[in-house]
Protein backbone atom coordinates (compact mmCIF):
# COMPACT_ATOMS: atom_id res chain seq x y z
CA UNK A 1 0.00 0.00 0.00
CA UNK A 2 2.84 2.28 -0.88
CA UNK A 3 0.76 4.26 -3.77
CA UNK A 4 -2.31 5.89 -3.24
CA UNK A 5 -4.84 4.76 -5.49
CA UNK A 6 -5.17 5.71 -9.14
CA UNK A 7 -7.82 7.60 -10.63
CA UNK A 8 -9.73 6.11 -13.00
CA UNK A 9 -9.21 8.63 -15.97
CA UNK A 10 -7.15 5.73 -17.74
CA UNK A 11 -10.96 4.70 -18.66
CA UNK A 12 -11.76 7.28 -20.70
CA UNK A 13 -9.79 6.11 -23.49
CA UNK A 14 -11.95 2.98 -24.23
CA UNK A 15 -14.66 5.71 -25.58
CA UNK A 16 -12.43 7.21 -28.06
CA UNK A 17 -11.62 4.32 -31.00
CA UNK A 18 -14.68 3.40 -32.04
CA UNK A 19 -15.49 7.09 -32.94
CA UNK A 20 -12.18 7.22 -34.51
CA UNK A 21 -12.35 3.93 -36.31
CA UNK A 22 -16.32 5.20 -37.83
CA UNK A 23 -14.51 8.65 -39.21
CA UNK A 24 -12.05 6.58 -41.29
CA UNK A 25 -14.11 4.42 -42.88
CA UNK A 26 -16.51 7.68 -43.64
CA UNK A 27 -12.94 9.42 -45.02
CA UNK A 28 -12.21 6.40 -46.82
CA UNK A 29 -15.44 6.19 -48.98
CA UNK A 30 -15.41 9.55 -49.47
CA UNK A 31 -12.00 8.87 -51.07
CA UNK A 32 -12.84 5.87 -53.49
CA UNK A 33 -15.52 8.40 -55.10
CA UNK A 34 -12.19 10.91 -56.32
CA UNK A 35 -11.79 9.88 -59.73
CA UNK A 36 -8.01 10.15 -58.98
CA UNK A 37 -8.55 6.70 -57.10
CA UNK A 38 -7.33 4.26 -58.76
CA UNK A 39 -9.36 1.01 -59.56
CA UNK A 40 -7.89 -2.72 -59.94
CA UNK A 41 -8.99 -3.62 -62.99
CA UNK A 42 -9.27 -7.79 -63.81
CA UNK A 43 -6.57 -9.37 -65.92
CA UNK A 44 -8.79 -11.96 -67.12
CA UNK A 45 -12.50 -11.62 -68.18
CA UNK A 46 -14.93 -12.99 -66.14
CA UNK A 47 -15.25 -16.55 -66.78
CA UNK A 48 -11.25 -16.77 -66.14
CA UNK A 49 -10.54 -18.45 -69.03
CA UNK A 50 -9.44 -15.68 -71.41
CA UNK A 51 -7.42 -12.33 -70.88
CA UNK A 52 -9.44 -9.34 -70.18
CA UNK A 53 -9.78 -6.51 -72.66
CA UNK A 54 -7.97 -4.06 -70.54
CA UNK A 55 -4.83 -6.24 -70.28
CA UNK A 56 -5.53 -7.31 -74.04
CA UNK A 57 -4.86 -3.55 -74.94
CA UNK A 58 -1.47 -3.37 -73.18
CA UNK A 59 0.00 -6.29 -74.75
CA UNK A 60 -1.37 -5.14 -78.20
CA UNK A 61 0.75 -1.98 -77.53
CA UNK A 62 3.51 -3.93 -76.27
CA UNK A 63 3.80 -6.31 -79.15
CA UNK A 64 3.51 -3.70 -81.57
CA UNK A 65 6.38 -1.43 -79.72
CA UNK A 66 8.45 -4.69 -79.57
CA UNK A 67 7.60 -5.69 -83.49
CA UNK A 68 9.93 -3.03 -85.01
CA UNK A 69 9.94 -3.66 -88.62
CA UNK A 70 6.23 -4.33 -88.63
CA UNK A 71 5.90 -8.01 -89.58
CA UNK A 72 3.45 -8.99 -86.84
CA UNK A 73 5.99 -11.65 -85.09
CA UNK A 74 8.97 -10.98 -82.63
CA UNK A 75 12.06 -12.30 -84.63
CA UNK A 76 14.99 -13.62 -81.81
CA UNK A 77 16.08 -9.88 -81.67
CA UNK A 78 12.74 -8.59 -81.09
CA UNK A 79 11.67 -11.00 -78.69
CA UNK A 80 14.98 -10.82 -76.59
CA UNK A 81 14.60 -6.96 -76.43
CA UNK A 82 11.14 -7.53 -75.08
CA UNK A 83 12.68 -10.11 -72.09
CA UNK A 84 15.45 -8.29 -71.39
CA UNK A 85 12.77 -5.27 -70.86
CA UNK A 86 10.51 -7.48 -68.80
CA UNK A 87 12.97 -9.08 -66.77
CA UNK A 88 16.32 -7.85 -67.19
CA UNK A 89 17.66 -11.50 -68.89
CA UNK A 90 18.76 -12.11 -71.92
CA UNK A 91 17.83 -16.12 -72.37
CA UNK A 92 19.53 -17.03 -75.16
CA UNK A 93 18.78 -18.16 -78.67
CA UNK A 94 17.78 -21.79 -77.84
CA UNK A 95 15.47 -20.62 -74.97
CA UNK A 96 13.67 -17.78 -77.71
CA UNK A 97 13.63 -20.23 -80.10
CA UNK A 98 11.88 -22.90 -78.08
CA UNK A 99 9.46 -20.11 -76.67
CA UNK A 100 8.11 -19.16 -79.95
CA UNK A 101 7.65 -22.46 -81.08
CA UNK A 102 5.60 -23.54 -78.05
CA UNK A 103 3.35 -20.59 -78.01
CA UNK A 104 2.92 -19.77 -81.64
CA UNK A 105 5.41 -19.45 -84.80
CA UNK A 106 5.15 -18.15 -88.22
CA UNK A 107 7.12 -20.16 -90.70
CA UNK A 108 10.14 -18.53 -89.78
CA UNK A 109 9.95 -19.89 -86.52
CA UNK A 110 9.28 -16.28 -85.13
CA UNK A 111 6.86 -15.48 -82.37
CA UNK A 112 3.22 -14.95 -83.66
CA UNK A 113 1.02 -12.27 -82.15
CA UNK A 114 -1.08 -15.20 -81.13
CA UNK A 115 1.85 -16.85 -79.77
CA UNK A 116 2.11 -14.03 -77.61
CA UNK A 117 -1.43 -13.99 -76.37
CA UNK A 118 -0.94 -17.52 -75.64
CA UNK A 119 1.97 -17.12 -73.34
CA UNK A 120 -0.03 -14.14 -71.67
CA UNK A 121 -3.01 -16.62 -71.34
CA UNK A 122 -0.91 -19.19 -70.04
CA UNK A 123 0.91 -17.34 -67.43
CA UNK A 124 -1.58 -15.12 -66.31
CA UNK A 125 -4.24 -18.21 -65.36
CA UNK A 126 -1.28 -19.31 -63.41
CA UNK A 127 -0.03 -16.28 -61.76
CA UNK A 128 -2.25 -12.49 -61.96
CA UNK A 129 0.73 -10.79 -60.16
CA UNK A 130 3.50 -12.04 -62.50
CA UNK A 131 1.81 -10.45 -65.68
CA UNK A 132 0.88 -7.80 -63.45
CA UNK A 133 4.57 -7.03 -62.22
CA UNK A 134 4.98 -7.93 -66.55
CA UNK A 135 3.48 -4.89 -67.40
CA UNK A 136 4.65 -2.69 -64.51
CA UNK A 137 8.18 -3.42 -66.03
CA UNK A 138 7.00 -2.02 -69.08
CA UNK A 139 5.77 1.66 -67.58
CA UNK A 140 2.16 0.27 -67.11
CA UNK A 141 0.18 0.81 -63.66
CA UNK A 142 -0.04 -2.79 -62.53
CA UNK A 143 -3.41 -2.41 -61.30
CA UNK A 144 -5.28 0.11 -63.23
CA UNK A 145 -3.85 -0.84 -66.28
CA UNK A 146 -2.83 2.26 -67.54
CA UNK A 147 0.29 3.98 -68.35
CA UNK A 148 1.67 4.77 -65.00
CA UNK A 149 2.59 8.38 -65.85
CA UNK A 150 -1.10 9.22 -66.23
CA UNK A 151 -3.20 10.65 -63.51
CA1 LIG B 1 9.00 -8.27 -86.20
Amino acid sequence: MSAAPSHTNTHHYGASPPTAFLNDTSDLSHYRRRSSVKVPLPVLDHDETALSEPLLGVLDALFAKYDVDHDQSLCPEELDAFVFATNGQHPGDEWLEAFSQRFGANESGWLTKDGFLAFYLEQTLGDQDETRKDIQAHGYDAYTLQPAHLP
